[in-house]
């Protein structure tokens, strides 16, 4: 995977960040350097998904990428049947998605759906997961998406979500954000590349505290949440649909 050098040089405007060819060709390498604990994350996620996933029903991957999270639920089922679908709204993600699905031995279990995760119905299911996507949509059509994840979930099913988060104390809040860009200079991200790209997110990428996102899990319905990973300002959450009334 080439490595991601998309704001290394000095860029006269910078454009809000988009999921575009660019982006797309250094994707691993900028997640994995700008997210931490990405790959134990999405390991563990996998394997919530095999655990949870119910025969009959389907695992959805809400702004799914290049398909990391949904390979290695792929791998985690091994071989008992299921069915997956993935959704992302940036056309060389998913053109990455279906070239690591050529040949894959699961590649007739997972549907590729090109579109806004707003526009698409879900149904059916036992496992949703959005990993860091959420906070790419505009505040006020949040709540829609988890509540129509929270009927469409079958009960006994989890809701895995994974956010970049803010946090209302501002010492704590100054706090995470120290350490992540600390962490984000040990990973080789220069101070002009990390400026540029926060200048690039910023009104694309809106973080909440985890107190928003509980009080939204619950007015949607979810009752038993969890926190199973968090680092500074990032955390990861399980939520299950309880069985029965
Ligand atoms: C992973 N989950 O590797 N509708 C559909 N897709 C969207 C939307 C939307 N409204 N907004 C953003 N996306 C992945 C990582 S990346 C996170 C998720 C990051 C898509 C967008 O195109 C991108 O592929 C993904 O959400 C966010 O497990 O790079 O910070």
């Amino acid at each position: 995977m080439a490595q991601d050098k998309v704001f290394s040089e000095k860029k006269e405007l910078i454009e809000p960040f988009t999921f575009n060819e660019q982006v797309v060709r250094v994707f691993d390498d900028m997640i994995c350097r700008s997210v931490p604990l990405y790959r134990e994350n999405i390991r563990r996620q996998a394997q919530l998904a095999a655990r949870f996933y119910k025969a009959g029903t389907v695992v959805y991957d809400l702004g799914c990428s290049n398909g990391n999270t949904g390979l290695n639920i792929c791998h985690e089922m091994d071989q008992a049947p299921f069915s997956m679908v993935g959704v992302d709204n940036s056309a060389p993600m998913l053109g990455a998605y279906r070239q690591r699905l050529e040949g894959h031995f699961r590649a007739k279990d997972v549907t590729l759906i090109l579109d806004d995760v707003r526009s698409v119905p879900l149904e059916n299911a036992s496992v949703v997961i959005v990993n860091l996507t959420l906070q790419f949509l505009p505040r006020e059509d949040r709540k829609e998406l988890v509540r129509k994840i929270y009927e469409a979930l079958q009960p006994g099913g989890i809701f895995l979500l994974t956010e970049k988060i803010i946090h209302e104390e501002p010492l704590l809040d100054g706090l995470q954000q120290e350490f992540y860009y600390r962490f984000k200079k040990e990973n080789g991200y220069s101070q002009l590349e990390i400026s540029q790209k926060r200048e690039a997110l910023e009104n694309v990428l809106i973080p909440d505290t985890l107190d928003e996102h509980f009080e939204r899990l619950r007015s949607c319905g979810f009752k038993k949440m969890d926190v199973w990973m968090k680092w500074f300002n990032f955390a990861s959450l399980i939520c299950l649909k309880e069985n029965g009334p």
